[in-house]
Order: C-alpha cells, then structure tokens, then sequence
C-alpha cells in the first residue's frame, strides 16, 4: 500500500507536470488541498521532534535566516551580530540553531542562524520540523541565497507548506461548521474561486456542512490556508550573498517579484549596512522615549514596540501597577504637531515620541 509520504510524492510530481493556466488552475488547486490534508495527515502520526533545540526568544524581535546550505547564513549573521558561529565552505557547517542579537537604532533584535535543512523539512526529519518551528515563531524571515538563486521557490514552498506564509495578509474567510445543510457560501462578487472549487477544497477537508464567510478577494491558496488552520503570516525579505562572485543581474531582477531583495558579501562586507536597515524596517518597530520625573531624556535607551502600540503599552512595559496610578501621559515628539498632547492609555504611538506619564501620588 502506498506511504502518505508516496502520495505526496505523487502529488508533488503532478504539480510540477501541470503548467498554470486558466484550464488547469482548479485542477491544480484541488491537488494542493489534497497534498495539505495529507501533510496534516503525516504530522499528526509523528511525535515531537528532537531535544535541547528551542531557542528561548529574546530581544525585542526575532528574525529567522534561512536557506539552503552553504550560502553564507553564518558568515552574515557574524556581520549582523557580535556572535561568532562557525562558517565553512562546505553544506551543513551549521547543525544547530546559532542566537546573535544586532544592536541597531537603540533596539536589540535577535538573529537566528539556521541550519540548512530545508527541503522536505515540512514532513521530513525531526530537526526540520524543529527549525521551521522556529521560523514560525519569528517576527521576520530572512531568505538567504548566494548568486545561484534559482530554486529559492522551493524554500518559499516549503515555508507554504510547513504553514509559515511570506509577504502575503490573511485574508478575511470564516467557516462557521454545522450538522446538516450542507454547504453556503457567501462572498462578494469579486472572488475568483467559483461555488464548485470551493465546495471540492472543502470536501477535501471533510467540511461537508457549514456557512462559509468569505470577505474579499481570495484565491485557492488562501482557503486552504485558512482551512490547514495553523498558518502564521510573516514579512519576508530576500538577501543576495556573495555578490562579490560573477552572477547574472536577470536572475536577481526575477526574485524581486517576491519581494524586497538586498545584494550583499559577507565576505567584502558590502550592503551589510543596507542590509541592518532593511531588517529593522521590516519589523515595523518604533521607539518611544521616557521623559523621567526629573525630566531627563535618555535617548541612548528607548522603548522599542510594534508599530500601532498604544500608551497602554509603554505603561505595562515600565509596571502593572502603573497601569492602575495611570492619570494621563504627555506625548511630544517629531511627528506630533501639537508640543504637549495629553493623552489616555489607548492612544497610538508614534515613532521618536517622548512620553511623561503622570499617576496619582
Ligand atoms: N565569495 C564569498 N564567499 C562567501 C561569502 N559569504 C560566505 N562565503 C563563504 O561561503 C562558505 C559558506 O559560508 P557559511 O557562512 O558557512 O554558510 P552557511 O549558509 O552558514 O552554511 P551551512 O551552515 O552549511 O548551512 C564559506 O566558505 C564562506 O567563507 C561572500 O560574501 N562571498
Ligand atoms: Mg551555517
């Protein structure tokens, strides 16, 4: 009897057969519901992976290099950070996960040096299913490769199907599941997915009843993403290694249609700087300044949190029981207008605002 590893096999290679276009594109829909279901199917079989792996997070971000072995993953993550992991010109130097934290514009990121397992890893051996744990858990994926850049697809498949999706937003589906009446849908006119592929997707997850909710423009990729039901959503951005070697600027072109592509040498040291930036950027991070009792600024050290963080936020950083003292807090700052804005816990922060927080006693 064929493996569910057979099947996806199988699967695997009639996708690759199947050329995308409008005739085929249901067909190859189908065949990816059928593979997620089967890669649920196989994960659910298996216990949890190796020990001792888990990075405990640390910093105000995580960031998550990957890609396949040997194009320089370590090498940058020494340039990023004052880490030292060992670097080697052959594949799997990097067994473990390897921690470093860059230091940049007042805030402490953390690095993380993957090992090169990708392919496979989704439903493959223990450790990769650990290291795309920690993809996961990241709040940026960083795609490395050297000038050879044919076949990061593949990692960015990979990535799809462990769950961990790059560059794209969640789109708003809900399935609400009943005992009878079989299947409604509702949607805006717009969806490019017809009645009948939705119902065949659904099927495939045994969903055989149920009111299904669908708020804007979707295609299938995203109703099975939402119906494998542990998807995450992660800015990712691509970085170009060892641009110091001979390479061909078409392939680099073509890569910029998944995203934002940054050419560097870990070995020249050219682009790193761009490279610190970019990274920061991505994460959408601002700092905030307290102004203390004694109205001292220190602008060395800021509060670092996520852009659309509110007042309440810094105030739980500093102390619960501030959040219960709280009376109001002054906000100024280069991208406020007004020079004092009082304001209350669930006020939005802006990137370089000085905040005083005024409490009772
Ligand atoms: N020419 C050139 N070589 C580089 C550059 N960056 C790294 N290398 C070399 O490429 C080889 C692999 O580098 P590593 O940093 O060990 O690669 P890795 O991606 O961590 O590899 P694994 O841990 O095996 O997955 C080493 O010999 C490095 O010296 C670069 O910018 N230019
Ligand atoms: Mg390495």
């Amino acid at each position: 009897m064929a493996t569910i590893q057979d099947r996806i096999k199988e699967i695997e290679e009639e996708l690759k057969k199947t050329e995308y276009n409008k005739a085929t594109e249901k067909h190859i829909g189908l065949l990816k519901a059928k593979m997620s279901r089967l890669e649920i199917e196989l994960l659910s079989q298996k216990k949890g992976g190796g020990e001792g792996f888990a990075i405990p997070k640390t910093g105000d971000s995580t960031v998550a290099l990957v890609g396949f072995p040997n194009v320089g993953k370590s090498s940058l993550l020494n340039d990023l950070t004052s880490q030292r992991s060992e670097t080697g010109n052959f594949a799997f130097t990097t067994l473990k996960v390897v921690p470093g934290i860059m230091s940049y514009n007042g805030a402490q990121i953390q690095i993380l040096d993957l090992p090169g397992i990708i392919e496979n890893a989704a439903t493959g051996s223990g450790r990769g299913r650990e290291i795309l744990s920690m993809v996961r858990s990241a709040d940026l994926v960083v795609v490395v490769t050297d000038v050879q850049v044919k076949g990061v697809d593949r990692i960015v498949n990979e990535l799809h199907r462990a769950g961990i999706v790059l560059n794209r937003k969640q789109k708003n589906i809900s399935i609400k599941k009943s005992n009878s009446g079989g299947i409604r849908i509702h949607k805006p006119r717009n969806v490019a997915v017809d009645d009948s592929q939705i119902r065949e997707i659904l099927k495939e997850f045994k969903v055989t009843n149920a009111d299904v909710f669908i708020r804007e423009s979707i295609d299938s990729d995203d109703l099975i993403d939402h119906l494998k039901g542990h998807t995450v959503y992660i800015p990712g951005i691509f970085v170009v290694n060892k641009i110091d070697l001979p390479h061909s600027d078409q392939d680099i072109e073509d890569l910029r249609k998944m995203g934002k592509v940054i050419e560097v040498s870990a070995a020249t040291k050219k682009g790193i700087p761009e490279l610190k930036e970019e990274i920061y950027q991505a994460l959408s991070l601002i700092r905030v300044f307290l102004r203390e009792k004694s109205g001292y600024v220190d602008l060395e050290r800021p509060l670092v949190l996520r852009k659309g963080a509110l007042v309440r936020d810094v105030v739980r950083k500093i102390s619960r029981e501030m959040l219960e003292s709280y009376r109001y807090a002054i906000l100024s700052g280069p991208q406020r207008k007004q020079a004092e804005l009082r304001v209350g816990l669930d006020y939005e922060l802006l990137d370089g605002d000085i905040i005083t927080i005024i409490s009772r006693n």
